[in-house]
C-alpha cells in the first residue's frame, strides 16, 4: 500500500512525509471519524463513487462526534478530487480521516486540535479477487456489535472499529474469511466491515440501520434492487436464518458485493455465488463503471 501524496490539513504532502506526532489523541484513543470511498475506472474517466453521500456521511459522524471540521463540505469534496489527480489514480479507494491531533492526553479530546487527511491507493478485491466470484467463509462472531448505548453506530469513528478488529482476528484464526457479528439483543447485525443481505424463496431482505452502520452500498443494492424489480425488506433476524437462506452477501464500499457461501460450517444455498447476488452484483459494477446512464448521478468524474 502505497500513493505519491496525501492531502494533510489542506497540503499535499510526500506519501513518506505524512506523520503524525506520537502523543496524537486519536492515536491513545481512537478518537477520530473517517469514510471509505471508492473511484473507479469509467469510459469517460475516473469516477468517484456517491462522493456526496460519503462526504454527508462524514460530516454526520463528525457532528456526533462534536468534531468541528474546519472545511466545508465543498471544500473537502475538492479536496478529495485533487488527492486522486495528485496521485494519478485511476481507480481505487479514498480514506478521508477526521482525527483529534497532539496537544495533551487525557480523555478529554476538546483542547485538541482537528486535524484532516486524505489519503488514496490503489484497493483491488477486499477479501480476494475469487471471493466476488466464488464466494467467502464466515462465521458468527462471539463479539458482540457493541451495544447501541455504548458507542454511535451511525458514526463512523475510528474507536469502533476495535469491535471489528476483534472479530475480524477470531474469524481469521479460525480459519475462515470474516465474521458476522449480532447485536447484544442475539439479532443478526453486520460483518466486520460489511453490511448484510439474504435471499430467500426471491426476496430479498436486509437488517434495519438501528444497530448497523448505514452502509452506502447497502443503499445502493436497495434502489438497485427495486428498480430489477425484486421485492426487498429489512428484518430482524436470528443466526439461524442466514443458515437456511438461498443466498446470503455482504455489501461494502471495500467489499462490494461479496457472495457468502459458508457460514459457521452450513454450507449457503448451492455453496456459491447465487443468481441474484450475481445478477445485483453484476449490476453494481455496471453502475459503477459508468455503464449504465440511469444512474450517471451516482458518479462524480474527475
Ligand atoms: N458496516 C461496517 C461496520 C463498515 O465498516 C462498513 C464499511 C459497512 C458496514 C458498509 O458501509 P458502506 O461502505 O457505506 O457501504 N467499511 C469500510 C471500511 C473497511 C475497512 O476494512 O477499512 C469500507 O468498506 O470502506
Amino acid at each position: 500500500m502505497k500513493a505519491e501524496k496525501i492531502w494533510m490539513d489542506g497540503k499535499m504532502t510526500d506519501w513518506d512525509k505524512a506523520q503524525v506526532h506520537v502523543c496524537t489523541h486519536a492515536l491513545h484513543y481512537g478518537s477520530g471519524v473517517f469514510e471509505g470511498i471508492r473511484a473507479y475506472e469509467t469510459e469517460s474517466g475516473t469516477a468517484v463513487f456517491r462522493l456526496k453521500e460519503h462526504i454527508d456521511r462524514l460530516f454526520n459522524s463528525a457532528k456526533i462526534f462534536k468534531m468541528d471540521i474546519p472545511y466545508s463540505k465543498e471544500k473537502f469534496r475538492q479536496a478529495v478530487k485533487d488527492t486522486i489527480k495528485a496521485n494519478k489514480l485511476k481507480s481505487g479507494y479514498i480514506r478521508p480521516l477526521i482525527y483529534r491531533g497532539f496537544k495533551e492526553l487525557g480523555v478529554n479530546p476538546f483542547n485538541c486540535p482537528i486535524n484532516c487527511a486524505i489519503a488514496v491507493w490503489e484497493w483491488g478485491a477486499y477479501l480476494g479477487e475469487e471471493a466476488l466470484a466464488k464466494g467467502i467463509r464466515t462465521k458468527i462472531s462471539s463479539y458482540a456489535r457493541s451495544y447501541i448505548n455504548s458507542t454511535s453506530q451511525k458514526a463512523k469513528i475510528c474507536g469502533n472499529y476495535i469491535n471489528s478488529i476483534f472479530a475480524k482476528m477470531e474469524a481469521i484464526e479460525a480459519g475462515v474469511d470474516e465474521a458476522i457479528l449480532l447485536d447484544t439483543r442475539g439479532f443478526v447485525a453486520e460483518g466486520s466491515g460489511e453490511n448484510l443481505f439474504w435471499i430467500r424463496n426471491g426476496v430479498i431482505y436486509t437488517t434495519p440501520t438501528a444497530t448497523v452502520l448505514e452502509g452506502i452500498t447497502r443503499d445502493s443494492i436497495i434502489k438497485i434492487a427495486k428498480d430489477m424489480g425484486y421485492q426487498l425488506q429489512e428484518k430482524y433476524i436470528c443466526r439461524d436464518e442466514l443458515y437456511i437462506s438461498d443466498e446470503v452477501f455482504f455489501s461494502g464500499t471495500a467489499a462490494e458485493v461479496t457472495p457468502i457461501r459458508e457460514i459457521d460450517n452450513y454450507q449457503i444455498g448451492e455453496g456459491k455465488r447465487g443468481p441474484v447476488t450475481e445478477n445485483i452484483q453484476k449490476k453494481f459494477f455496471d453502475i459503477a463503471k459508468g455503464k449504465e446512464d440511469k444512474y450517471l448521478s451516482w458518479l462524480e468524474y474527475i
